[in-house]
């Protein structure tokens, strides 16, 4: 239920008021957020009003671009990179950007004292799945920049930083409605973009991941490239032991993760044989879902350590990804670890 503060007249909570009463709560939780978070709402409403109208306008499709990961691009990502890096380009405390979409980082103001943010986001995830109609979505994380890094060192000692030292993260969902989920460390909160308004309404506060759930989600065309210790806990799910399960999987990181958020279970993209480091990207996906996770009381881990715990080592560098419930992931760690 929306909050009922005094700052809700007609119960409607927005995304900066809820942020600002945040501020109020929790002093550490600056009001610089909302101006960085409103670059980012903006870009995402913008992103989503192209989404809404992929069918209809020639957006579909391939840009007939490969990205840096190799994979090709297609013309939404671009849009939705751009829409992203413009909106951000303005706010003034921004100082780095760091997209999926960019071979490197963007140093958007050299003068260190106001820009004292980081953002890096995966603009459009799942994009594979625009031309089907399943939900897609964008993914962002929020770090300070580090003093103690002279900025001769260049942008990328400053982003290298481990998921703890995230001060925000969020993403949102281009489903059958457009939803923004994100914490600063203070809980995880849902709002629902309403269209006639324009604007994130406040749909859930304080979101709990629950401790269990039966919904396992992982790409099982794999299992056989998965290490034994995985294929051992797939075989593990499906016997009586294990009890009533169901295994769903959209292949899309975002709606994969925001249907385990609100439902429990745990999702996993173990490594591979093609892919022995994992194919999602620690900086702008897993670290951001992990603090989520976290702040609900989930788990994220890599097989081996927490997540939010490595220490990065390449921008776009790749992870494995076990998420979910805690009994679940505690689960899947048992046989993994
Ligand atoms: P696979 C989409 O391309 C993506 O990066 C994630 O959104 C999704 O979870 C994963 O890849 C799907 O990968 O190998 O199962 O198609």
């Amino acid at each position: 239920m929306p909050s009922t503060s005094s700052s809700a007249p007609l119960g409607i909570v927005t995304l900066p008021q809820h942020i600002l009463e945040a501020q109020r709560k929790h002093p550490t939780a600056t009001g610089e957020f909302t101006w960085v978070l409103s670059g980012i709402t903006l870009a995402c409403k913008i992103i989503e009003s192209q989404v809404r109208r992929a069918g209809l306008v020639d957006i579909l499709g391939s840009a007939n671009q490969v990205n840096v990961q190799g994979e090709e691009v297609q013309k939404l990502d671009l849009l939705a990179n751009e829409a992203i890096r413009q909106s951000l380009g303005y706010r003034g405390n921004v100082g780095i950007v760091a997209s999926e979409e960019d071979d490197e980082p963007t140093v958007l103001q050299k003068t260190r004292p106001g820009t004292k943010y980081i953002v890096l986001f995966d603009p459009l995830d799942g994009s594979s799945n625009i031309d089907v109609n399943v939900s897609i979505g964008t993914i962002f994380s929020i770090l300070e920049q580090r003093e103690d890094v002279p900025e001769t060192d260049g942008p990328l000692p400053q982003i290298l930083q481990p998921g703890i030292n995230q001060v925000a993260a969020g993403y949102v969902v281009y489903g059958s409605s457009t939803v923004l989920t994100y914490t600063t460390g203070f809980g995880v909160h849902l709002f629902t973009l309403n269209p006639e308004v324009g604007a994130f309404v406040l749909s859930r506060e304080n979101i709990r991941l629950p401790e269990s759930g039966n919904i396992y989600s992982t790409n099982e065309a794999y299992k056989h490239d998965y290490p034994e210790s995985y294929q051992a806990y797939l075989d593990w799910v499906k016997t009586k032991e294990a009890g009533k399960r169901s295994l769903r999987y959209i292949g899309s990181l975002v709606a994969d993760f925001h249907r385990t958020l609100l439902k429990g279970g745990v999702f996993l993209y173990p490594p591979t044989i093609e892919q022995p480091g994992g194919k999602l990207r620690l900086m702008y996906e897993a670290n951001p879902l992990a603090f989520i996770a976290e702040q609900a009381g989930g788990m994220a881990s890599d097989g081996n350590q927490r997540m939010m715990e490595k220490q990065p080592t390449a921008l776009h560098e790749r992870t494995p990804l076990i998420i979910g419930s805690k009994n679940e992931v505690e689960k899947v760690l048992s046989f993994v670890q």
